[in-house]
């Protein structure tokens, strides 16, 4: 090799991106990962649940992907006891790698998005926290419904980095019925700075 291939290939090293990983939620259940870091998203009985998913994301700084693939059809329901735990790495959660999930395809119009999995917050106070100011890089949120939280369904703490799309917030998997949750609203997000949720409906939006 030559000289500059030896420093091509250095700066390449370099700049090649950090090894990142995916991990694929296939049941609804609420354990955590029995063993935080070491790249394997498994509770102690061997399943991945979206807690057991964001705590080994946690443990890992670089640009993971959460993904579902729960048996069965229609709408699976995850009822996280206390709140999921927060996100502190870069991180997207892809609720529409679901199979039978898409996301919104009509531009005007009538929503068509089918998101299938469903965050009910009933036990929790705020529903998804991001707070990856110390891990910077982009937590990306898609094609969930995420209902019934008592404070925020989403919380973005300050510093944090986030790209919300594709959502149903405050409403049920059709986003045609208003469930309640986050103080009142039908949608309740929090961001950076704001000293409280803004109250009011956001339209469903899909990508
Ligand atoms: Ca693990």
């Amino acid at each position: 090799m030559t000289r500059l291939g030896v420093i091509a290939a250095g700066v390449w090293l370099l700049a090649a991106p950090a090894w990142a990983a995916t991990f694929t939620v296939d049941s609804t259940g609420d354990d955590p990962d029995a063993s935080p870091g070491d790249g394997t998203c498994a509770t102690a009985g061997g399943a991945c649940t979206l807690r057991a998913a964001i705590d080994e994301a946690n443990a890992h700084p670089d640009a993971d992907t959460i993904a579902f693939d729960i048996a069965g059809s229609g709408v699976h329901t995850i009822v996280p006891a206390g709140g999921l735990p927060s996100i502190t790495a870069p991180l997207t959660i892809d609720g529409f790698t679901q199979p039978g999930s898409q996301p919104n395809t009509s531009a005007t119009g009538a929503i068509d998005a089918v998101p299938l999995i469903e965050i009910d917050g009933s036990s929790s106070i705020d529903c998804v926290v991001v707070s990856n100011a110390s891990n910077p890089g982009t937590v990306t949120i898609r094609g969930l419904v995420i209902n019934r939280c008592s404070s925020s369904h989403i919380d973005l703490e300050s510093g944090s980095d986030a790209v919300i799309e594709g959502n149903f917030i405050g409403t049920d998997a059709t986003g045609t019925m208003a469930l309640g949750g986050g103080r009142g609203s039908a949608c309740s997000c929090r961001a950076a700075g704001s000293p409280s949720p803004p109250a009011g409906r956001h339209p469903p939006r899909g990508t």
